[in-house]
């Protein structure tokens, strides 16, 4: 048991909600050990959700409303073990599809993770099983498997905690990319068009906030927030306060 007035018990939360992730086969060992990298970085930000990374929420929200676009939530094992409430919410907010896509793909873990998430309310979850029939050019890892009905054809991807090879595959076939990765350095804040460097448990709720408070604007002023934000600058910002510099 966490003790409530513990100073890092919300830390100590999260580390739960993976644990107990990891027992229930949605989450791998390697996702354990990749939010031990996250963590570190959270310290270096301060644990809280920066101006700078209000702006990309702000952005990401704007371009999974675009009414043009079909956007496609990217679900792994940590983010279906941290968020599975938001991802739905969002999902319904956005209208965005749900996709589950798996470094380390077991279909014994992607029938758990859409079961998760259809507990939580989704429908119709994309990309497990034979759904995800087809492939990434480009792209070695499991994470090539896409369903045709989802990733493969959507123009804006979501995909939180992911590696840079996919971001990268995925900017190539003319994607939007939207990430959330507590590492401004990393090879998928680079390449995404909008990197949310926050913690999935902070960004996501906030995320969610923001959808909701654009729903309803017109297609002119979401394009215009899409297109005033610069993914490199931000990333700047963000490790100019990692720094101390903010
Ligand atoms: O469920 P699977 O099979 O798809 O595997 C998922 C993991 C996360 C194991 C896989 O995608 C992986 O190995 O990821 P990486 O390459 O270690 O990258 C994870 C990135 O996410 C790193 O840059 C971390 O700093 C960052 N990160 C970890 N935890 C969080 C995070 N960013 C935001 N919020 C977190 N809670």
């Amino acid at each position: 048991m966490i003790p409530q007035d513990h100073p890092r018990a919300e830390s100590l939360h999260t580390r739960e909600m993976l644990v107990d992730g990891f027992r229930r086969k949605l989450v791998v060992a390697e996702g354990l050990i990749a939010h031990g990298r996250g963590e570190a970085y959270d310290y270096l930000i301060g644990e809280r959700t920066s101006a700078v990374a209000k702006k990309a929420i702000r952005a990401a929200a704007a371009a999974l409303l675009l009414p043009d676009k079909r956007a496609v939530l990217s679900v792994n094992g940590n983010a279906a073990a941290l968020c599975p409430k938001e991802i739905v919410e969002l999902s319904g907010i956005t209208g965005a599809a749900i996709e589950v896509n798996l470094f380390y793909r077991t279909e014994e873990r992607e029938y758990a993770i859409k079961a998760e998430l259809e507990r939580h309310g989704a429908r119709n979850v994309l990309g497990v099983g034979p759904r995800a029939s087809a492939k990434i050019p480009e792209l070695s890892s499991e994470r090539r498997r896409v369903d045709p009905d989802g990733i493969f054809a959507a123009d804006t991807v979501f995909v939180p905690l992911e590696d840079g090879d996919r971001t990268e595959a995925l900017a190539r076939m003319g994607k939007t990319v939207i990430t959330v990765d507590l590492n401004p350095l990393s090879r998928t804040a680079r390449a995404a068009h909008v990197t949310i460097v926050d913690n999935l448990v902070r960004a996501m709720p906030a995320l969610v906030h923001e959808a909701q408070a654009l729903k309803g604007r017109d297609e002119k002023s979401l394009k215009k927030i899409v297109s005033a934000f610069d993914n490199e600058k931000n990333l700047a910002q963000s490790l100019k306060k990692i720094r101390g510099g903010i």
